[in-house]
């Protein structure tokens, strides 16, 4: 195949070489994506104790990898976008100047593979015959991102042929290095459609088709190209009739987007189902006829481990037993796994391979993962091989907000969804480093994956409001709002598919809401709600908005959104404007 790429694609063998020669590794492998191959890696990586063998009987083919206890989540004070402009990346990303930025990443990856193999990976982001997929190449020198790049996408063979037949590809560039804090960066650098990753071996730092090519390099070509790369699941949704509606969700890290994903339809639900297209990541584009189609450019799942068990996510439960790989979860007496709140068995040995203490803090690291392929999602649909992608009828926000924000609310028209898209707000969780559950600004839960200027971005999605008049309709909601007492007043999980139904009802025209200053808010009677035994006051504070926090909120949005200067759009200004005046009216 080497020689293939020489003569197919010499800039590709040229680069192979140039890295080859830099980083100085023991061997090259190039990836095909067979399963002889992940086999083999997997074996390998046993003997290394890269990997544990988790009890086969219960868990077949699943394994365990503990990660260095300093690399556990994304670093996004170390992330940059490397442009020659910095306003091009506006406040929302760490800038540096490209030639800066190569100079120090190419002084860490000197000789960094030197005794190690460098893999060679091919893939292919999206269903491998779309038009709307894109294709990359991760050099790296861990076999666990191999394996792990194997599970999440179309990786090997066929994408290689894509690559040959397009010549346009994402060249990412990744090494663990020493796992050094200190000489850890993750650099883009959209114009060459390049990334350079040190020093981690983390899920969206590592796995470079990710959270880097899929997001951040993907929404600088999106915007270029007129199309939206999002952090987006996407959802369908079958009623009893057998009619189906596509939802399209942005929520931040660890919000839910895995669980709403795969919900399976509560016992009062007959006939409903739920088909997942994606858990993460959505590609939206505009068709001939101007109609919003979503693919899904994974093909795995690097969901959150804590949490999963059988009355919140069953499929993710049942999908996890087998040809699964965890990271950072505890394990039991029995060889296997365990994280907080997975309800069978006790811990004994903990996520750094300790004896469990609970004086020493949680079996499972609050961000411990599983890797696994979309195939062994029970509700995974055939649509999301689709080339064309699904038709999407709804683009949801929402996070996590413990006050102010209502279960459900509806944007007036597509400027104000993009309004209120740009002001969402969450409270920040394990997914990355830094201190959590507190609240930040999140617009479209992008924050830590735009890969260019939100102001740029907002007019970027403003501008598809003069392009077709079929848009989606916006919506926003709150899971997580809680009562006094701390405890939460909806119940999440399978539930929330109640809250689709009626945001779905809205698409479709079939029932009437109230219209606030904030947006179209239920009726109560159009949520039902009524075997859940919820008390009709929590209900009430639910679908309600107190006005005073919701000026000042709108303030503190106005100032973020202003914030970002000159670039931001006219239009998003004056939605800020009408809705404060709207608000200070009432
Ligand atoms: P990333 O993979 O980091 O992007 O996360 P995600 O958005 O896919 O989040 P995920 O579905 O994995 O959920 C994260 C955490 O939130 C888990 O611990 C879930 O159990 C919890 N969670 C998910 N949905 C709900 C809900 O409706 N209500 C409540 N209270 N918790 C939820
Ligand atoms: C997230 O943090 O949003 C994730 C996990 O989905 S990672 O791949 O690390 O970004
Ligand atoms: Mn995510």
């Amino acid at each position: 195949m080497k020689n293939q790429i020489k003569a197919s694609l010499p800039e590709l063998s040229h680069w192979i070489n140039e890295v080859a020669s830099h980083t100085n590794p023991d061997k090259i492998h190039l990836c095909d994506g067979s399963e002889d191959e992940y086999q083999f890696l997997i074996d390998q990586m046993k003997v290394t104790r890269d990997l544990i063998e988790l009890d086969k009987d219960s868990y077949p083919n699943c394994f365990l990898h503990r990660s260095d206890p300093e690399d556990v989540a994304r670093v996004e004070h170390l992330t940059y976008i490397c442009t020659p402009e910095k306003d091009d990346v506006g406040s929302n990303n760490n800038w540096m100047e490209p030639k800066d930025a190569h100079a120090k990443m190419d002084k860490l990856f000197e000789n960094s593979m030197k005794n190690r193999t460098m893999y060679i990976i091919p893939y292919c982001m999206g269903p491998i015959d779309s038009p709307y997929s894109r294709c990359g190449i991760e050099i790296t020198d861990s076999p666990y991102v191999v394996a792990n790049m194997k599970l999440m996408t179309r990786m090997g063979k066929d994408a290689l042929k894509r690559i040959f037949k397009e010549k346009e590809y994402v060249k990412g560039l990744h090494s663990t290095g020493k796992l050094d804090p200190n000489e850890r960066f993750i650099m883009h650098f959209p114009e060459e459609l390049a990334i350079k990753s040190f020093g981690s071996g983390y899920g969206g730092n590592a796995l470079l088709g990710k959270k880097c090519h899929a997001l951040r390099i993907a929404s600088w070509q999106a915007k270029k190209e007129g199309w939206l790369a999002e952090h987006m699941l996407i959802v369908g949704v079958e009623n009893p009739e057998g009619e189906k509606h596509y939802i399209a969700c942005a929520f931040p890290s660890a919000c839910g987007k895995t669980n709403l994903a795969m919900l399976i339809p509560p016992k009062s639900h007959k006939g409903w189902k739920i088909w997942t297209i994606g858990d993460d990541i959505a590609w939206l584009h505009l068709d001939k006829t101007g109609q919003m189609q979503a693919i899904n450019p994974e093909a795995g799942y690097f969901g959150v481990a804590k949490g999963t068990n059988e009355a919140t996510n069953k499929n993710a439960f049942d999908m996890i037993k087998k040809d699964t790989i965890f990271t950072n979860v505890g394990l039991t007496k029995n060889n296997e796994p365990w994280w907080e709140s997975k309800d069978i068995g006790e811990p004994a040995i903990d996520w750094k391979g300790k004896e469990y203490d609970s004086d020493n803090g949680p079996a499972a690291h609050p961000n411990s993962r599983f890797t696994v392929s979309a195939k062994n999602n029970p509700s995974y649909s055939s649509l999301a091989e689709a080339s064309d992608g699904v038709p999407i009828s709804a683009i949801v926000f929402g996070g996590r907000r413990k006050k102010l924000a209502p279960l459900v609310y509806e944007a007036k028209n597509w400027k104000h969804g993009v309004f209120i898209g740009a002001g969402m707000a969450s409270e920040t969780t394990a997914a990355a480093t830094g201190i959590k559950g507190v609240l930040r600004r999140d617009p479209m839960a992008m924050l830590p994956f735009c890969g260019y200027n939100f102001a740029d971005y907002w007019s970027h999605w403003i501008s598809f409001d003069k392009k077709t008049n079929k848009l989606p309709k916006i919506f926003h909601i709150n899971w997580f709002r809680k009562d006094n007492e701390g405890k939460f007043l909806w119940p999440g999980f399978n539930e929330n598919l109640r809250v689709l139904r009626w945001i779905i009802d809205r698409c479709d025209e079939k029932i009437n809401a109230r219209e606030t200053a904030i947006g179209f808010l239920p009726h109560a009677s159009d949520i039902d709600t009524s075997d859940l035994g919820i008390a009709q006051k929590n209900i009430d504070e639910l679908l309600s908005i107190d006005e005073n926090d919701w000026i000042e909120e709108i303030n503190s949005i106005g100032k973020y959104i202003l914030s970002f200067g000159e670039r931001v759009p006219t239009e998003l200004i004056n939605e800020y404007k009408k809705l404060s005046k709207s608000l200070n009216n009432n």
